[in-house]
């Protein structure tokens, strides 16, 4: 028989241990960032779209950067955009934050029951939208928002989904900020962590199949890419050399667990894409040029029948990671201030004046009129209800719309929900419900809308 040796025979080994990770500052601490390499920008070479995926992996141990110290753009990744479309960046990407501040007051507010922001992150998805085709089709998390924002979705529809009024498209089914816009090849949102990435992959399998031209991009948070499903996308999108560009969004935190727990300890996220024979790319995410140089680059690959690319974004999730969180309680409150690659906004604006294409007053003038917009936005979304006002759609379209007729047991279970409810609030039965209609421009103010839309209430 043979097998293990007895314990006695290993003699004095010294036992087993694991390594736990644990975050480079906590509370009270000052932030250390010496672990942090961050190469020059214009440093790393820009390898042709169609090479080989292994003439890319070196690169996923540096970093694509565009923008230097000096706020000019060196380099062979600078893509040379013209200052019309910086500038037009730069104001979706000052409209997607001056949305996230509202937003995260109305929480406060409680007209919403729940927010999240992406600050610090808007140059990724606003860039990563302006890389991509129009009708490219985007399989998103939770902190795209910049990507709607840049293809045009209105800010009041948004509005409505956010605060799950009568107004809502998804009819309050999902929950507040996760969207979906099939007019705007933006996938619905999930919140089971990195379900899109599989789906982006088969997406643009079945495009690919159909001799379409489009491709499919998803995104991911670093904590996400410890599941499952983003080693099975990986696989299927390697064997089958599937038109997707993979987004790793590297900012750092998952809630309150940091980025050490989905392996950054060990090797970039970027990396792994050697281990799937895949082509990586590692960028600088609050760096907009290099977002947008490193996306286009994935996209036109893709588009050639070149195969995927997995794109890391190194950035920093700088406010809590929802209005549920309370980032000081795990983080030290400094980190933020103190992130050595800045902020994305104020970036490509200082590279703008660089050019003599922007100034301090422009920027103050057009942080104006962002927030101007959100707030007519807000204000016309309002007509249709806030949470708690009652002014949602009717309380038995959650059992519609999934199954063409509704089965027997769905039948029961809302005739029994309906009859509980009228148990709760005799009141009012038989009152009209509000979700009839959503209120146009042209209808009576929030104020009068709440007196006489109050129907099926909460
Ligand atoms: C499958 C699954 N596991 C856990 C959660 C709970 N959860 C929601 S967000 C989150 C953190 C995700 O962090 P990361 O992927 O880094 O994305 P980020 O929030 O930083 O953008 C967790 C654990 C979930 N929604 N789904
Ligand atoms: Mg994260």
């Amino acid at each position: 028989m043979h097998g293990a040796p007895a314990a006695s025979a290993r003699g004095n080994l010294p036992p087993l241990e694991l390594h736990v990770p644990e975050p480079h500052s906590r509370p009270g601490e000052k932030p250390d960032y010496s672990w942090l390499e961050i190469p020059e920008a214009g440093s790393l070479a820009r390898p042709d779209e169609a090479c080989p995926a292994s003439e890319t992996w070196a690169g996923t141990l540096g970093m694509v950067r565009v923008l230097d110290e000096d706020n000019r753009a060196v380099g062979p990744w600078d893509p040379a955009l013209d200052p019309e479309t910086l500038r037009r960046m730069l104001r979706t990407m000052a409209l997607t934050r001056a949305f996230d501040d509202r937003m995260y007051r109305g929480q406060r507010q409680g007209k919403t029951s729940f927010y999240m922001k992406s600050t610090g992150e808007e140059a990724i998805s606003v860039a990563g939208a302006f890389a991509l085709a129009a009708d490219d089709m985007v399989f998103p998390s939770y902190r795209q928002q910049g990507i709607l924002i840049a293809r045009g979705y209105p800010l009041e529809e948004m509005i409505n989904q956010i605060y799950s009024n009568r107004g809502d498209r998804l009819k309050g089914r999902q929950l507040p900020i996760m969207y979906s816009a099939r007019d705007y090849g933006f996938f619905t949102i999930s919140g089971n962590l990195a379900t899109q990435f599989p789906q982006a992959v088969g997406w643009a399998m079945a495009s690919a199949i159909k001799g379409d031209t489009r491709i499919a991009t998803s995104f991911v948070g670093e904590g996400s890419s410890a599941e499952g499903d983003f080693h099975a996308a990986m696989t299927f999108a390697a064997v089958y050399n599937a038109p997707v560009v993979l987004n790793v969004v590297n900012n750092q935190w998952a809630i309150s667990s940091y980025s050490g727990f989905a392996g950054a300890e060990r090797t970039t996220f970027a990396a792994r894409a050697a281990g799937y024979g895949v082509a990586g790319l590692r960028v600088d995410g609050n760096d907009t040029l290099a977002v947008y140089a490193a996306m286009r680059w994935a996209a036109n690959r893709a588009r050639a029948n070149g195969g995927p690319t997995l794109i890391e974004y190194f950035t920093y999730r700088a406010e809590g990671h929802s209005t549920s969180d309370d980032p000081s309680a795990y983080r030290s409150a400094q980190e933020r201030e103190e992130w050595p690659l800045g902020d994305p906004i104020m970036r490509l604006a200082n590279h703008l004046i660089a050019l003599g294409e922007w100034s301090e007053e422009q920027q103050s003038e057009m942080d104006r009129e962002v927030a101007e917009e959100v707030r007519t936005a807000t204000k016309q979304a309002e007509r249709n209800g806030v949470l708690g006002h009652g002014f949602h759609h009717p309380f038995h379209t959650m059992f519609e719309d999934v199954f063409e007729e509704l089965p027997w047991n769905l039948e029961e279970q809302a005739a029994q929900a309906i009859r509980e409810r009228e148990i709760k609030w005799p009141e009012r039965v038989g009152q009209k419900h509000s979700g009839d209609k959503p209120r146009t421009s042209a209808q009576g103010s929030t104020e009068s809308a709440n007196e006489d839309g109050r129907g099926e209430g909460q």
